[in-house]
């Protein structure tokens, strides 16, 4: 019989592992260890965590063996290579884990748009991107296919450029190399395979999207309060940074002023403070939103 629990692969150590672990603890959902390093079990709810590697986690999801997975967007989309399409859904973006794949080449080399490939060696860990992405462009390279360690491959000889994940840009910067194209945007997203779920794993598994949309959204997002006199508030919506329609309520004994609320979804810097003070608002607060839904 297939269990009872809903199955969530997430990555067992390296850059997503941490930040896996707190997107579903900030959910609301209390974690013990299980099989020693390799699982844990969701006290409140009937969820288990499989930690595996990272490269592992679609095979566990196609298969079924795990309902849902936390992969990187360039691990699936590595894998997908349009002729294997294992039916593979990406949920939701998770807001961590953000990089590019980038084609590099040594600083100094002269790169005159993506034609400039035609002819070289690009050294690579993910040859179907960089394969998808020369066909697209009609471009005719070498993919030399590296397990780690592309960075080193134009010092070796290897090859005249690479394909690689960037994120601080401080490992191209080290080895000399300077990004030209970016060919794929990723970061760490939720996915689920094609399958139907069992229909007693089906609130689990809805209250597991709510939940992470919930904490995703509320990264970044400030709930801004303050007074401003009743003629600026167009000025003011137009101010706030991605506010939907903001609250508006009046003032004791003032006529001409009222009190706004909003719930900003992007950053609220002090330059947006600065030009809300300039309308005339004042009392301007600034506050984190611990859970939204
Ligand atoms: O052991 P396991 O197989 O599970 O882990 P792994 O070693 O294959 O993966 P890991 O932990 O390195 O990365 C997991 C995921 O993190 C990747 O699949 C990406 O989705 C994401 N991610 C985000 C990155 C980076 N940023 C990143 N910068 N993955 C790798 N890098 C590497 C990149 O390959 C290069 O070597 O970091 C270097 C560049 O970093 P910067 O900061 O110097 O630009
Ligand atoms: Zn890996």
């Amino acid at each position: 019989m297939k269990s009872q629990r809903l199955h969530i692969a997430i990555q067992k150590s390296g850059r997503l592992a941490e930040k896996s672990l707190d997107l579903i603890r900030a959910a609301g959902f209390r974690l013990t260890r299980s099989a020693g390093d390799l699982a844990y079990s969701v006290e409140n709810a009937p969820i288990d965590l499989w930690c595996v590697r990272d490269d592992d986690i679609p095979t566990f999801v196609a298969d079924g063996v795990a309902d849902f997975g936390i992969v990187g967007r360039n691990v699936l989309a590595e894998r997908a290579d349009g002729a294997n399409d294992d039916g593979l859904v990406e949920v939701m973006p998770l807001g961590f884990g953000r990089c590019r794949l980038c084609i590099a080449a040594p600083e100094g080399f002269v790169y005159d748009g993506a034609r400039g490939l035609n002819g070289l060696r690009v050294a690579t860990t993910y040859p179907n991107l960089l394969r998808r992405f020369l066909k697209a462009r009609r471009l005719d390279a070498d993919i030399v296919t590296m397990r780690g360690a592309v960075e080193v491959a134009p010092r070796l000889k290897l090859a005249e450029a690479i394909c690689d994940l960037v994120s601080t840009g401080a490992t191209l910067d080290a080895n000399g190399l300077e990004a030209f194209e970016t060919i794929l945007e990723s970061e760490a997203v939720l996915v689920r395979g094609a399958g139907d779920l069992a229909p007693e794993l089906r609130r689990a598994a809805d209250s597991v999207v709510a939940r992470f949309k919930g904490v995703v959204a509320s990264q970044g997002a400030k709930y801004v309060m303050m007074n401003a006199p009743r003629a600026a508030l167009p000025e003011i919506i137009e101010i706030l940074p991605g506010a939907e329609a903001p609250t508006v309520t009046p003032l004791a004994g003032r006529d001409d002023a009222v009190a706004v609320h909003a719930v900003c979804q992007e950053s609220v810097f002090w330059e947006t403070l600065e030009a809300l003070k300039a309308t005339g608002a004042s009392a301007i607060l600034v506050l984190p939103i611990e859970k939204m839904m």
